[in-house]
């Protein structure tokens, strides 16, 4: 579909302007931390020159799971029960494996309702990029604490959690899962930057991103906030992404930086911003994971990346052809076929 947008604004390289990629007005609440991150995704969209066509927005239940409304309105979308986003995704990506899969979900929808499907989803390597919105409450149902509010956080209303959070960067570490990452809805530049080096990642993409929820969780005593965040938000990674389509020289620091070739040619340049820290050694991502939880750190940039693993639509050598357009005499048995099966049943 050509573009519907202004004459002489600027386009991408599939000729698309940024307003192609816009969704409905968002009803979510002024600066929920929600609304910031739809606004990166429509601009990593747009500079990756992604046809909206090809992506399909799946999410579950929340504010966080309303907000794939909220941009890219040409793209497919499926918004569906609390915390089941991740059979629904492999369910689209089985049946259509040249879709571009965004999966927005919440900290609740994730990491309590739909722990389940989320820890099997993470360790199959799906294809897929998997967006926590990360606010440590139930925001839609009134700002309950969910299971990544951290310990000794402290509602509004002066209750204290006394629960220790899951954290959901180590468990999909742990897990299979093959580029995890933690950003900040308001840090514009990382999340971008992340969000681009994940279309172009051949696996899982689990990104988690603390997102303040203005209305029920950004208060004094939430670990959630944005004051928290300014406060004790240390990056592990610089991250800097060239896509294969943009021949850009990037300096690197050589001894302190690990480059990744993407498999579609682009390069991932992760400055590391601990000299020893190496991004392809799960064991390390998961003792600076629970150090910093020690230290009282919120730890961003990308953890782990393993970008030459076989993702789950290789292992089952899902056929190029999307299943859902190959033709009936490729997918339906002749019934002279079925016969002979049962015959051989007898
Ligand atoms: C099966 C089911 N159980 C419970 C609910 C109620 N419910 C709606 S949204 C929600 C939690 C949302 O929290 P989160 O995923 O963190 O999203 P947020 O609103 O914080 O972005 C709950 C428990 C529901 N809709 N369906
Ligand atoms: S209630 Fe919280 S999470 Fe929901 S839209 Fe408002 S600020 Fe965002
Ligand atoms: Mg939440």
């Amino acid at each position: 579909m050509a573009s519907t947008a202004t004459p002489g604004a600027k386009t991408n390289r599939v000729g698309l302007t940024v307003l192609d990629y816009k969704g409905s007005k968002s009803t979510l609440c002024a600066g929920c931390g929600h609304n910031a991150i739809s606004e990166r995704i429509i601009d990593a969209m747009f500079e990756m020159g992604i046809k909206p066509e090809r992506v399909i927005k799946t999410s579950g239940i929340g504010c966080s799971s309303k907000s794939p409304a909220y941009f890219m309105s040409r793209s497919f979308s499926f918004n569906g029960v609390h915390g089941r986003m991740p059979a629904l995704a492999t369910g689209a990506l089985l049946a259509n494996r040249t879709l571009i899969c965004l999966g927005v979900s919440g900290d609740g929808d994730t990491a309590s309702i739909g722990i389940g499907q989320f820890v099997h989803l993470m360790r199959r390597n799906m294809p897929i990029i998997y967006i926590i919105e990360d606010n440590g409450v139930y925001g839609l149902t009134k700002g309950q604490f969910s299971a990544t509010a951290d310990i000794g956080s402290r509602l509004k209303s002066g209750v204290v959690n006394e629960l220790p959070a899951i954290d959901t960067c180590a468990l999909a570490v742990q897990l299979g899962a093959t580029f995890v990452g933690r950003s900040f809805s308001g840090d514009k530049k990382q999340l971008l930057t992340m969000l681009k080096a994940a279309l172009s990642h051949n696996g899982t993409v689990m990104l988690d991103v603390v997102s303040p929820c203005v209305t029920f969780n950004d208060h004094e005593g939430s670990t959630k906030s944005y004051k928290f965040m300014k406060d004790h938000d240390e990056p592990i990674t610089d991250v800097t992404f060239v896509p294969s389509f943009e021949e850009i020289e990037v300096d690197y620091a050589p001894g302190e930086a690990f480059d990744a070739v993407m498999h579609d040619g682009s390069k991932l340049h992760l400055r590391k911003l601990e000299e020893d820290y190496d991004p392809t050694s799960k064991a390390l991502a998961l003792k600076r994971l629970a150090e910093a939880h020690e230290r009282n750190e919120v730890l961003t940039g990308i953890f782990y990346v393993d970008p030459a693993a076989q993702n789950f639509l290789e292992l089952l050598h899902v056929t190029d052809e999307p299943l859902a357009t190959l033709p009936p005499e490729l997918t339906r048995p002749p019934r002279e076929a079925l016969e002979k099966a049962m015959e051989e049943l007898r």
